[in-house]
């Protein structure tokens, strides 16, 4: 089938690998968050895939997270729908019954981030200047409720509260000291650890390990899914305002120069 802004393959029996690819910074629009969805859902679909590496086209940048441009002057419609589209992107992710092994190359800032932490397991490519984080709070945002529950799960109240607050985005080593992420290898070792940690998982069988993932993961997701449309409703009225709105302009304009 021919797709668009992502790829997948298989290049082992249990393991399946889904490059992210929407030129140039993989930002996440709702074609790309339902590309992505679709993908996921497919590499599902064959009973021997067991995990799945997800992976970048650019050896810099895992994902600039949202696009940004979705929220800048929206149509209500088309932000909602947007919306939905990266709730349902997180509840496939998240959900997975593959064992999922984030490769992090590169730059991995707030839906970058998520789709990290959505993931089983982390590794990200050295480099001090690479960052991974929720800078929400520094574009006038907030991360949504669930967004949040997810960064404290990962790296507890204490640390959330001064990663949320801030804005703060964290370097490789910075990140793996508060287990944001699980491990830091050299960029042309990512994929190899990355495709070596899935195979681990895969090996495990599934009836148990999924159990236990479920066991771990489905208060959130039952939460979000009662909560849909509350949620959408809170993100669109938030989006909407005149000051938000102010500051996502400002912010856009000061990201590649070029406007
Ligand atoms: N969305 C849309 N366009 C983007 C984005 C983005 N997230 N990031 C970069 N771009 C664009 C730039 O504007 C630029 O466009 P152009 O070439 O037309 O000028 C192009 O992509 C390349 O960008 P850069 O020149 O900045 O590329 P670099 O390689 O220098 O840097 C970075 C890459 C580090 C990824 C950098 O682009 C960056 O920091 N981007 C912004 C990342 C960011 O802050 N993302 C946050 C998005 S908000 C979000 O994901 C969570 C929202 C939670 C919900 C809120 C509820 C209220």
């Amino acid at each position: 089938a021919t797709r668009t802004y992502v790829n997948l393959s298989k290049p082992s029996t249990s393991v399946a690998v889904l490059e992210l690819d929407r030129a140039p910074v993989n930002s996440l629009s709702k074609e790309m968050a339902d590309a992505v969805s679709a993908a996921i859902k497919e590499a599902e679909g064959d009973d021997k895939v067991q995990a799945l590496v997800l992976k970048s086209s650019n050896p810099k940048i895992f994902s600039a997270g949202l696009d940004i441009t979705e929220m800048n002057n929206p149509e209500v419609e088309r932000l909602e729908d947007f919306w939905r589209s990266i709730q349902d992107l997180f509840l496939t992710l998240y959900g997975s019954r593959l064992s999922t092994v984030a490769a992090i190359e590169g730059h991995s800032p707030a839906g970058g981030c998520l789709l990290a932490m959505s993931c089983d397991y982390r590794v990200m490519t050295e480099g001090e200047n690479f960052k991974i984080g929720l800078n929400e709070t520094k574009l006038g945002i907030a991360a949504p409720y669930w967004l949040k529950d997810l960064f404290v799960k990962t790296i507890g109240n204490r640390e959330a509260e001064l990663g949320l607050g801030l804005g703060k985005l964290y370097s490789p080593s910075e990140a793996l000291s508060v287990n944001l992420i699980d491990e830091v290898v050299k960029n042309e070792d990512v994929l190899e650890v990355a495709m070596k940690e899935a195979e681990t998982w895969a090996k495990i069988p599934p009836k148990g390990r999924v159990a236990s993932k479920v066991m771990l993961r489905s208060e959130m997701m039952d939460e979000l899914r009662e909560k849909k449309e509350l949620d959408v409703g809170w993100f669109r009225d938030f989006i909407m305002e005149e000051g938000t709105q102010k500051g996502i302009d400002a912010y856009l304009k000061s990201l590649g120069g070029k406007k």
